[in-house]
């Protein structure tokens, strides 16, 4: 039997893809990771610890908050601040983006851009949640206090982006732009493990996911993408949770959507947040990225922390087929 890579031997195998970033780019996905680690520790236990449940606030647009997302914003952000390189984070929990203070021994040359819990109304019962995380260098001097221009930066800027996915195994699958890896948690050893190298999501699919409840308010092009998918028999999956359902579209093939509906017209998902670390993810295993409009997501400007966007992402055959109906 072989001994499994773990994530730091890689992670130090693979610091020189980065121009100039070495070891403190590779220090900052070394602390996601341990942070992971120990979100991953608190979800699981999370019946015991009556750490899940609303908290009775709503954040920054309008989803009520439930306590575990909180905690694992405020642990991610400690984690990050430690780094001693990262010098602001931007959160879905957040209405704002936070600055860290310079530190005499390093430069905080980095921000990242986190949803800490994505998914979260799935904890009360047991469904998979995720981390997903997009690091980006900053634009503003090193000894500047950061700027909302540090955050609102092409999806084309990711240094890198992943997700970590607390399913039946944990998985953290990330990608610096040379391809896209999945280390599971070997519990026993405490430790992230390579065993999905260099992911390849297949060019088509038989999985369609979608928030079908909303059927009546989508566009007569995606009502007509959707009732195809069902004409071919092909399967509906849907968990709430995207970045399950992004997992499973990359391992299996297969299309997620979330379009726009008469109540919400740019969608749900945060381009920042969400829709771009996925995107490059995804876009990294050979798969395509659209919203409604077909343009690329990774090229879509952003103006605001939250701003949201409508998302056609998985094989590419699939988004192709969805945008020809919308074209
Ligand atoms: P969250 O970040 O507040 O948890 O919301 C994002 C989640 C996604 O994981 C999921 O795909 C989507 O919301 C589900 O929304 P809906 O219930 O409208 O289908
Ligand atoms: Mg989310």
């Amino acid at each position: 039997m072989h001994a499994k890579r773990t994530l730091d031997e890689y992670i130090i195998e693979n610091q020189n893809s980065i121009p100039d970033a070495a070891g403190e780019f590779s220090d900052l996905l070394r602390h996601i990771g341990i942070a992971g680690k120990i979100i991953n520790r608190i979800v699981n236990k999370a019946g015991l610890l009556d750490v899940f449940g609303h908290d009775g606030n709503v954040n920054a647009t309008g989803d009520v908050v439930q306590k575990l997302d909180l905690y694992a914003n405020d642990l991610m952000i400690e984690y990050l601040q430690n780094t001693g390189v990262c010098a602001g984070v931007g959160s879905e929990e957040l209405e704002h983006y936070v600055g860290f203070e310079p530190r005499h021994n390093r430069q905080r040359k980095y921000v990242v851009v986190l949803d800490p819990l994505d998914g979260s109304s799935n904890i009360d019962v047991n469904i998979s949640v995720g981390t997903i995380f997009g690091i980006y260098r900053r634009k503003s001097a090193v000894d500047d206090p950061v700027d909302i221009g540090d955050f609102c930066q092409k999806g084309e800027a990711l240094l890198a982006a992943g997700y970590i996915l607390y399913g039946t195994s944990t998985i953290l699958v990330y990608t610096t732009g040379n391809g896209v890896n999945g280390f599971t948690y070997d519990s026993g050893i405490g430790e992230f493990c390579l065993s999905h190298p260099m992911l390849k999501i297949p060019e088509t699919g038989k999985t369609y996911s979608v928030n079908q409840g909303y059927y009546a308010q989508f566009s007569s092009e995606i009502r007509n993408f959707i009732d195809a998918c069902a004409n071919k028999g092909h399967m509906l999956r849907y968990t709430g949770s995207m970045v399950a359902d992004i997992h499973r579209t990359l391992c299996k093939g297969g299309i997620f959507l979330y379009p726009s509906t008469a109540k919400n017209p740019n969608g749900k998902l945060r381009l920042l947040y969400e829709c771009k670390p996925l995107s490059f993810v995804v876009e990294q295993a050979g798969g395509s990225s659209f919203d409604e409009l077909g343009r690329r997501i990774m090229e879509i400007p952003i103006t605001e922390l939250h701003q949201k966007s409508p998302i056609l992402i998985g094989s590419t055959d699939l988004v192709n087929e969805a945008l020809s109906r919308n074209r």
